[in-house]
């Protein structure tokens, strides 16, 4: 962690990860992605440095660390139990009895390892916001007027320059083109649909899609006018139309938001599945893609107009803008 800080003295743009000091690096940890195939492992060389958090519920733990000499953030995750993995569990396992008592009896049970994976999620080289990022922090509620967002919000988002490479590569095809579930490819209305991150996939209980727009001008909510609806609207239906058809999911069985503040400012749309606590959908950061269309149709400049209120953590540079601005 102290390394971490330091750099970002001696550099101020340690942050951005486009600068050139991380695209070197990225080749560094190039070299540690992928199995090497001799019984190492591309996180055979991880190097703890400190558990940034971890939750037993969750079943999560987010590690900050050393990988080829870079920062980087390891997110490991045990997987949910799969309905079509039960008859394999009950035949394939073995099993230790742990206490019998009564009625009642608990046993340690080691399932067969290819059902018994762990997800892990590597950041590498992590900057220091994807450090601070997985670190618990107390958050606070920001009120945030039209004029704050011109005075404090937009000038602080436009300094940092948050790179949104990742997306690009999305959109050009350099990178998880294979994941992409569903594209419609007009420049004006098209967009891309793609597993997120936090979803493995190997089962609906926790669907995560995300779609992305073709558009590269739209930062986040704030910036959409009616002029978006055939946009959204666009987005809304052929994105719920793939879900149908790929997943058997009808409408009512999704959660369609948009984050505000979104993690990164490029046009994006959440697609969860009701009933899955997905982070960021809470009151304070989703908003309903159905009640951002209809505000609009209502007033065409709703949400450059409006308060809008989102929580932001306590190590958020955007809070201390807002502190120093005497608004909070
Ligand atoms: C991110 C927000 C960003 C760490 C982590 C995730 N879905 C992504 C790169 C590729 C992706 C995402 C930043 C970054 Cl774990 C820091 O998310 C991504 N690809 N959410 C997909 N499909």
């Amino acid at each position: 962690m102290a390394d971490v800080s330091a750099k970002r003295q001696r550099d101020p743009e340690a942050t951005n990860e486009s600068s050139n000091q991380t695209k070197k690096a990225k080749t560094d940890c190039e070299t540690a992605r992928g199995d090497n195939g001799n019984g190492t492992n591309a996180l055979s060389g991880f190097q703890t440095t400190i558990v940034l958090s971890d939750s037993a519920r969750e079943k999560t733990i987010f590690v900050h660390g050393k990988l080829a000499d870079q920062n980087a953030v390891v997110i490991l995750e045990k997987t949910p139990i799969r309905e079509d993995a039960l008859a394999e569990i009950f035949t394939a396992s073995t099993l230790k009895l742990e206490m019998r008592n009564d009625i009642y009896s608990t046993y340690r049970l080691q399932a067969p390892p290819h059902l018994n994976e762990i997800k892990a999620t590597v950041v590498c080289p992590a900057t220091e916001k994807h450090v601070n990022k997985y670190q618990r922090r107390e958050s606070f509620l920001v009120e945030e007027t039209a004029e704050d967002y011109q005075s404090i919000t937009l000038p602080y988002i436009q300094k940092q320059s948050f790179s949104v490479q990742w997306v690009y590569n999305i959109l050009d095809k350099k990178a998880e083109s294979e994941r992409i579930m569903f594209e419609d490819p007009d420049p004006k209305l098209g967009f891309v649909l793609l597993p997120d991150f936090k979803w493995d996939q190997k089962q609906l209980d926790d669907l995560y899609l995300i779609a992305i727009t073709h558009q590269k001008n739209i930062k986040s909510l704030r910036d959409l006018t009616s002029e978006h609806i055939p946009l959204l609207q666009n987005i809304f239906q052929k994105a719920r139309e793939a879900i149908l058809k790929r997943y058997s999911l009808p409408a009512s069985k999704l959660r369609v938001y948009l984050h505000y503040q979104p993690s990164y400012y490029h046009l994006h749309v959440h697609f969860t599945k009701l009933g899955y606590d997905a982070p960021g959908c809470g009151v304070e950061r989703a908003h309903l893609l159905a009640d951002v269309i209809q505000n609009l149709q209502a007033d065409p400049n709703y949400y450059k107009t409006r308060t809008l209120y989102f929580p932001l953590r306590a190590d958020d540079g955007l809070l201390s803008q807002f502190k120093e601005a005497g608004r909070l």
